[in-house]
């Protein structure tokens, strides 16, 4: 690290990633690695808070570190680790419980939404997700956290904790600041426009994930749900156009008032078709290349090991920090 400000950022290899994830997120780190010091994690430990199978979430890691690698997260620049590769994670996690309230973590928007959503699985990690979180951020002093709009409310509470530790036991973390892009921070579902696009969602046709090929993402555009009327433009009232206008906007690499402008006059069908052609003309040479690199496993674990040897150092500089200012002993080395 050389003095650039800190960025982490992480995402869960849950599942085939979504062009929403792509765009509130990974999209934006590639383009911050030569202003920031980045480090860009997997968060294998907070999949565990939902029901994995643990062939699956194997497959699913070293899907996305490909992944990463593809979208041009570069690690030479910057740091790519596994959460769990480095153990500082799960225990600043126990420090931080200890000055965090069940209150305030029952009340996380999140934590409800999946209560409901895995009503017979409701556990303790379920709970303590936003303070693992905190742990993985605040390790590293991050100064910015790039994430989509949904993690805000995760990012306030890691500032509270941060400001509570260090007030109870004086200046020991840095008070990170959140990003969250203006037009990719929320990409919503292609058929219920006012849901969040999201990975997990039961019909398919409702997201386009990272692995859908040409075909499949034309179609999955053209059955897009779209508003009544006939005019490109975004409105309160239009947030299926809207949602279509921001995605071609953000793939084309325009602005959404160019998009308005571009497509005066044309049909909703023609838009959709162009929208898919946009997102298919990025996502298939991504694939493509993350497809290369799934064959060489070995590389991608060496590079995941160079990445945690990096993390870990960052890591336990902060972590022994922690335990001298809570009154732990220090292990004398023998
Ligand atoms: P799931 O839907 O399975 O709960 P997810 O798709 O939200 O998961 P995460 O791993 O929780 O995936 O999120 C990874 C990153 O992608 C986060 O920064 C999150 O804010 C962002 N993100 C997720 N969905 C969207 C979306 N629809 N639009 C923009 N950003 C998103
Ligand atoms: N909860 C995040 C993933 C995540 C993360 C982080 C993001 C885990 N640890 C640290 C930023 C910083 C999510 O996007 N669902």
């Amino acid at each position: 690290m050389d003095g650039k400000k800190v960025i982490l950022s992480g995402i869960q290899p849950s599942g085939i990633l979504t062009i929403g994830n792509y765009l509130g997120a990974i999209r934006n780190w590639g383009a911050m690695q030569d202003e920031y010091d980045c480090l860009f994690m997997l968060a294998d430990l907070h999949t565990l808070t939902v029901k994995q199978d643990p062939a699956c979430l194997r497959a699913n890691t070293y899907e996305l570190t490909a992944l990463y690698l593809a979208c041009g997260l570069d690690p030479v620049k910057s740091v790519l680790f596994l959460q769990s590769h480095v153990s500082a994670h799960t225990e600043l996690t126990w420090i931080l419980n200890t000055v965090s309230y069940p209150g305030e973590l029952s009340r996380m928007t999140q934590f409800k939404d999946k209560s409901l959503k895995h009503a017979d699985n409701i556990n303790m990690g379920l709970m303590d997700y936003p303070v693992l979180m905190a742990a993985d951020i605040l390790l590293y002093q991050a100064d910015v956290v790039p994430i989509g709009a949904d993690q805000k409310q995760h990012l306030e509470l890691t500032r509270d904790l941060a400001i509570r530790f260090n007030n109870r036991y004086s200046e020991t973390f840095k008070v990170p600041e959140a990003y969250i892009g203006k037009v990719g921070a929320k990409i919503y579902s292609l058929q219920e426009p006012d849901k969040k696009m999201s990975k997990s969602d039961e019909n398919v046709n409702a997201f386009i994930s990272m692995d859908d090929d040409t075909d499949t993402i034309m179609r999955k555009f053209k059955r897009a749900v779209t508003d009544s009327g006939s005019e490109i433009r975004r409105a309160e009232d239009k947030p299926g156009i809207t949602n279509l206008i921001n995605i071609y906007s953000l793939f084309a690499n325009k602005t959404p008032e160019e998009t308005e402008k571009e497509f005066d006059g044309v049909s909703y069908a023609e838009f959709k078709m162009r929208t898919g052609e946009a997102v298919a003309a990025v996502i298939e040479p991504i694939r493509a290349e993350k497809n290369r690199l799934l064959k060489d496993k070995g590389y991608i674990d060496q590079l995941l090991a160079q990445g945690a040897e990096k993390a870990e150092y960052l890591a336990n500089k902060t972590l022994r920090k922690v335990y001298k200012k809570v009154g732990l002993l220090p292990r004398v080395r023998i």
